[in-house]
């Protein structure tokens, strides 16, 4: 069967936060879908590094490094992809970072650093590739949200702010662009293990807790995600929109 529905041949998917972790298997994912994908990072030997692993698979893929908080940085180098690759037809928001403690505890400058990293960025960046979606009338746009968009977990308040945030900030999106058919959507990965969660997954006690409270009995593996990633990138999804789709093992079905 044809599958034209989850081709993402011919698209340009430009993926925040992409050197490494998830993005990096989003970006991977769609890859292999299809698309040429714009990586983004801070740093050029660890996004050059990203880029030639995927190009050496025969996949193609470019490196951009722009800091995600800075519009002017955004605004240069999405006009960068724009003219050296093409139009972005998928634009996946998956930049974040998680600091934890107790939240009576945090400095108020890393409050502001959580909520910008994992929620202001997504709007600042979409804001900039979403003008020539709604010029061509047609977009993705994918959100990495988190079950810390649905639940808290002590030491996490800050992220899980940001991170809920996310999650309405994906169905605001969806609501103010649908009618340029634009969607937009969001993913919530459970429990992976990569830079971010290696801290979590190397302590004893919360991997034991983790495989218990994960109906699937484990961690998952990044690239369990690039499904849901193609399908809310592609024409499959093309009248799915403000949903945000877990990825988690089973974690939010169970008490
Ligand atoms: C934590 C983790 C989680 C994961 C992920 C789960 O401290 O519990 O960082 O937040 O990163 O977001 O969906």
């Amino acid at each position: 069967m044809e599958n034209s529905l989850f081709d993402l041949k011919g698209r340009v998917a430009l993926i925040t936060g992409s050197s490494m972790g998830l993005g990096f298997a989003i970006a991977r994912g769609l890859a292999r879908a299809g698309a040429t994908v714009a990586l983004n990072g801070r740093t050029r030997e660890r996004l050059a590094s990203a880029v030639s692993e995927l190009t050496g698979q025969g996949l193609a893929a470019h490196g951009f490094v722009f800091d995600v908080l800075q519009s002017k940085q955004i605004e240069r180098q999405v006009r960068e992809i724009e003219t050296s690759i093409g139009p972005i037809d998928i634009l996946v928001n998956n930049v974040g970072n998680n600091l934890r403690g107790p939240l009576e505890d945090f400095e108020e400058s890393t409050w502001h650093e959580v909520i910008d990293i994992n929620l202001t960025s997504a709007w600042l960046v979409s804001k900039v590739v979403v003008k020539g979606m709604i010029s061509r009338r047609s977009g993705k746009i994918i959100n990495t949200c988190s079950l810390m968009s649905e639940l808290g977990r002590n030491t996490t308040g800050p992220y899980t702010a940001a991170k809920g945030g996310l999650k309405m900030l994906t169905r605001a999106m969806a609501v103010e662009w649908a009618g340029h058919n634009i969607q937009v959507n969001g993913i919530g990965p459970g429990y992976f293990i990569t830079e971010l969660t290696q801290p979590l997954a190397d302590n004893p006690e919360f991997d034991s807790w983790l495989k218990k409270r994960t109906p699937a009995g484990r961690w998952g593996n990044v690239d369990e995600l690039a499904g849901t990633a193609i399908f809310l990138a592609s024409a499959a999804s093309s009248f799915v929109s403000g949903q945000i789709i877990y990825v988690d093992g089973g974690v939010l079905a169970s008490l």
